[in-house]
């Protein structure tokens, strides 16, 4: 039996803003004193993650001057160097100051996307400085709540010209550098544009250097667009697109919940470990989450802990799975391959067409066969709840 330690092989990452939060909602104010980058690095290192990731302003305060930036930088690279934790990605707050309240790179106003854009290289720049590989651009606010205000195709537009723009940035300098778009169907905007992986996957292939650019699904995201996530990062992992994941929770129809990793859906959990470790998947494994309001910074070491503990334990669940002779050979019979068959299918030629034209098929003894699928999905069940 694992002890379900975090271990750097894991990449276990949290960003400055998720063990960061102080709790402050649109309700109520900070339940939690903030703590300094420094401060959130060693208590990562203490509960055992792999890397911490950040916004622009999580490290450095907007409107800090240079001597302010210089010394932040300097205690944040002493509890890296003490910690051991790697910085794999970095991103820039576009949603947080006003000038953004109608978007960044999608505002009508030419000076907030100017401004957008030379906020971002900064933030490139200062990812690249600390080592980030990855990229993320989250589009919190390039949305709308009418659409009396924007035109949707120029802002579609406007986007593709700018994540460009970041591409021929970082060919430029010689940045190792690849980005990795996360779509969100809403919050904090009415409707936020290009609202799930889909929609990124096809909008990436739209783009002057599709292969730098890749997506960041998050789980709590598609959970509110009410799909099934497992099957979008399946998709985005079989183009070559899966460059990093956020990892969280979410009941749909609710408010941006971030909860705790695989605390609400374990079964959905399951699948999308299931299918990363199956893949073999080996970039960062980042908890976008964060700790409830109700608890103190101990509570937010036991809502750290927990993320990484329920995804090694749904690792060795899919471990199980995946060695449990009853479930496999319920899955070798489902996937029974018929030889007879076998020359029908694959690349299109005339003589395949017309000989599959001519093959007799009997419907109704095909359709009778039950599948199994009830029986496979309780063993699932008893598998995850611990009787098996
Ligand atoms: C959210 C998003 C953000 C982004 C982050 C990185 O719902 O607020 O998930 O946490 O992931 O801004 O770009
Ligand atoms: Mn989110
Ligand atoms: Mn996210």
């Amino acid at each position: 039996m694992s002890t379900f330690l975090p271990k750097p092989e894991h990449k276990f990452t949290f960003g400055l803003w998720t063990v960061g939060s102080t709790g402050r909602d649109p309700f109520g104010s900070p339940v939690r004193e903030p703590k300094t980058p420094a401060e959130l690095v060693y208590l990562l290192g203490e509960v055992g993650a792999y890397g911490v990731n950040f916004h622009d302003n999580d490290l450095i305060p907007i409107d800090a001057t240079f001597a302010e930036e210089e010394l932040i930088k300097k205690d944040f690279r002493k509890a890296l160097a003490e910690t051991g934790l790697v910085v794999p990605m970095a991103t820039t707050n576009l949603f947080g100051d006003p000038i953004f309240k109608d978007g960044a790179f999608t505002s009508n106003d030419p000076k907030v996307r100017a401004y957008a854009l030379q906020k971002t290289m900064r933030a490139i720049d200062l990812g690249v400085e600390f080592g980030a590989r990855i990229y993320v651009f989250w589009g919190g606010r390039e949305g709308t709540e009418t659409d009396s205000s924007k035109n949707a195709v120029d802002s579609i537009k406007r986007t593709r010209e700018a994540i460009n723009f970041f591409c021929e940035y970082a060919l430029d300098n010689h940045y190792n550098l690849k980005f990795a778009l996360e779509a969100k169907p809403n919050e904090p905007r009415g409707d936020i544009y290009n609202p799930t992986t889909g929609h990124m996957l096809a909008f990436i292939e739209t783009l002057d250097h599709p292969e730098m650019v890749g997506v960041n699904p998050e789980v709590a995201h598609e959970h509110m667009a009410g799909i099934n996530f497992m099957h979008g990062v399946a998709q985005a992992w079989e183009a070559g697109k899966l460059f990093h994941i956020d990892l969280n929770d979410q009941y749909p129809g609710r408010y941006d919940q971030d909860l705790r990793f695989g605390s609400r859906d374990i079964k959905a959990a399951f699948y999308l470990v299931k299918f990363l470790e199956d893949v073999g998947y080996d970039a960062p494994r980042h908890f976008d989450a964060h700790a409830f309001r109700t608890e103190d910074y101990e509570g937010v070491k036991d809502f750290a802990r927990g993320c990484m503990r329920t995804y090694l334990m749904l690792k060795e669940k899919a471990q199980q799975f995946n060695s449990d002779q009853e479930i496999q050979s319920i899955l070798a019979e489902i996937n029974a391959v018929d030889s007879e068959l076998t020359p029908y299918f694959g690349k299109y030629t005339k003589e395949k067409a017309n000989s599959i034209k001519e093959i007799p098929f009997d419907r109704a003894s095909i359709a009778n066969r039950g599948l199994k699928y009830e029986k496979l999905d309780q063993l699932t069940i008893n598998l995850l709840l611990g009787y098996r």
